[in-house]
């Protein structure tokens, strides 16, 4: 595949959001193509997916395996239908979350079962690896301070209690760890403006447009 798959992860309020949206104008302003995508709902059915997935819901709530196996759905979806044709016409793609959120989420977060997890990343990217992945650094509890800051209602998932969000944030301390090639730490408690720079440091140094 002639194209570049880059994603943002990390923790709720990190900055994923406003530095994706920078890094698009940076690359642009070079002449690349980029899209912009995001999971959940980086497709019509995912759009749906999402709203089941975050939405609170009164009475039934939803199982751990349930919610995994949605996030696995919107995901084999994604790869399908938006970003293999992308990468196939040598796009490059700017993706809010991929895998590694289904491993600190649903992993770390939740303590489903890691192998489980891997087979069902697995069968819903047929293989499909990201070539930089961005984890931006924050302290769990700064960014659910940015988040509150926002006035931004707060979802399904950002309503765990602090432990879980601590969790989460452990486990991309780990996946980072463990694989240093491909998932590179950016400090996002510094000003966006300072947070970009690291970020086109990294692509530039990383990848070629
Ligand atoms: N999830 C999952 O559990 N498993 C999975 O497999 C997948 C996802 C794929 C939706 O994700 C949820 O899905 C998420 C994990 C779960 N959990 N929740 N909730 P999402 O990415 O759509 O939602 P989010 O994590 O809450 O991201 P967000 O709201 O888009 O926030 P963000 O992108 O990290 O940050 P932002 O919108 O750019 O900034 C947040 C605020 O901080 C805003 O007011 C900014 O102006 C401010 N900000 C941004 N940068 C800075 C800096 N540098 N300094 C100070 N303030 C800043």
């Amino acid at each position: 595949m002639a194209g570049k798959l880059i994603v943002f992860e990390g923790v709720e309020g990190c900055g994923k959001t406003t530095q994706m949206q920078m890094t698009g104008e940076w690359l642009r302003s070079l002449g690349v193509a980029v899209v912009t995508t995001r999971e959940p709902g980086g497709t019509e059915l995912g759009v749906k997916l999402r709203r089941l997935l975050l939405e609170k819901t009164e009475g039934e709530t939803i199982a751990d395996r349930t919610e995994l196996l949605l996030y696995a759905a919107d995901r084999a979806q994604h790869v399908e239908a938006d970003l293999k044709p992308n990468l196939k016409q040598g796009k490059i793609i700017l993706c809010d979350r991929f895998v590694d959120s289904t491993i600190a989420y649903q992993g770390y977060g939740r303590g489903l079962d890691m192998h489980l997890i891997h087979q069902l990343n697995q069968i819903a990217t047929g293989g499909l690896e990201s070539d930089i992945t961005l984890w931006f650094d924050l302290d769990a509890e700064v960014g659910l301070k940015r988040k509150r800051r926002s006035g931004e209602i707060a979802d399904r998932i950002e309503q765990e209690e602090i432990t879980f969000h601590l969790r989460v944030q452990q486990g991309y301390a780990e996946i980072a760890a463990s694989q240093p090639q491909r998932v590179k730490k950016i400090d996002a408690s510094l000003a966006p403006e300072l947070v970009q720079k690291q970020i086109q440091e990294v692509l530039t140094n990383n990848l070629q447009f």
